[in-house]
């Protein structure tokens, strides 16, 4: 059995780059929308998304309807709705906040069959979305679905070999705002900054050093095609929402702008 939902992973590893969508509103025709509109995969985001386990079930459901696997970002420190996003087929985690080695085990354990973890059996979902017979999903899953430990502290930075060695982390995912309030002390949120960028760049060195993957947050399209030159097998592009009220104040400036005496058309 082969398809998008068993071959992801391979895909992703093996070099083919992904954009993913960051997705916190709960209406399910925003994700297969945005998938539908070429983005490759999408993080649902319950973590500061306004998901629930109802929508984030919807959402997985709506990628399908789209043809393309989904990720789940639980909330922090949640690895049982892990375990749950991948039985309901979920393709990977990306759980953020890993930022001790024992955040990292624990969030293998839940996520991975043995003997890698302690993954418990109930992926009834998952073995509809992937086609794969309940034996042949027990022996796949570890491999065709991803755990991605989000690096976003300074604690975390520092401990960024020991992470990636932990068995059944698949890869890191970095989250730069998070990152850039941690470097600074709180004294400001700015994914830009030189220390994050530089951070960055470590991360994806360090994951391609360990053959894992590594994956990041990017605001724009022209940022996360950067990261991807730099290394990165996956970025996500801003989220829905701000994707939505980009767009929106674009076209409300360029219709008052066209009322304006002598403004120049904007197309
Ligand atoms: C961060 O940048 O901190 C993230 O978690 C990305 O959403
Ligand atoms: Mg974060």
């Amino acid at each position: 059995m082969s398809n998008i939902f068993t071959d992801f992973a391979a895909s992703l590893r093996g070099g083919t780059p992904a954009y993913a969508a960051f997705i916190g509103l709960p209406d399910p025709l925003i994700t297969e929308g945005l998938l539908r509109d070429g983005f490759d995969t999408a993080v649902i985001d319950m973590q500061h998304g306004l998901h629930t386990t109802q929508s984030v079930i919807q959402a997985i459901g709506a990628g399908a309807a789209a043809g393309k696997p989904v990720f789940v970002r639980p909330p922090v420190g949640d690895f049982a709705f892990a375990s749950r996003a991948l039985d309901a087929g979920a393709v990977g985690i990306v759980a953020p906040m890993i930022n001790t080695i024992d955040d990292a085990r624990r969030l293998a354990a839940y996520t991975k069959y043995p003997p890698l973890g302690e993954r418990s059996w109930g992926p009834y979902r998952a073995t509809g979305l992937t086609g794969l017979q309940m034996g042949d999903y027990l022996k796949a899953a570890n491999d065709i679905t991803m755990t991605l430990a989000m690096v976003e502290t300074r604690e975390a930075l520092d401990i960024l070999d020991d992470i990636l060695s932990v068995p059944g982390i698949d890869g890191v995912f970095v989250g730069p705002s998070d990152l850039s309030i941690a470097l600074s002390n709180g004294a400001h949120v700015d994914q830009f900054h030189p220390d994050v960028d530089a951070a960055l760049t470590h991360v994806a060195q360090r994951a391609r050093a360990h053959g894992k993957i590594a994956s990041c947050f990017s605001m724009t399209g022209a940022r996360a095609a950067e990261m991807i030159g730099r290394g990165y097998h996956m970025s996500s592009i801003a989220t829905d929402q701000v994707l939505l009220r980009n767009a929106a104040k674009a076209e409300i400036a360029a219709a008052r702008g066209a009322h304006k005496p002598g403004a120049a058309k904007s197309y």
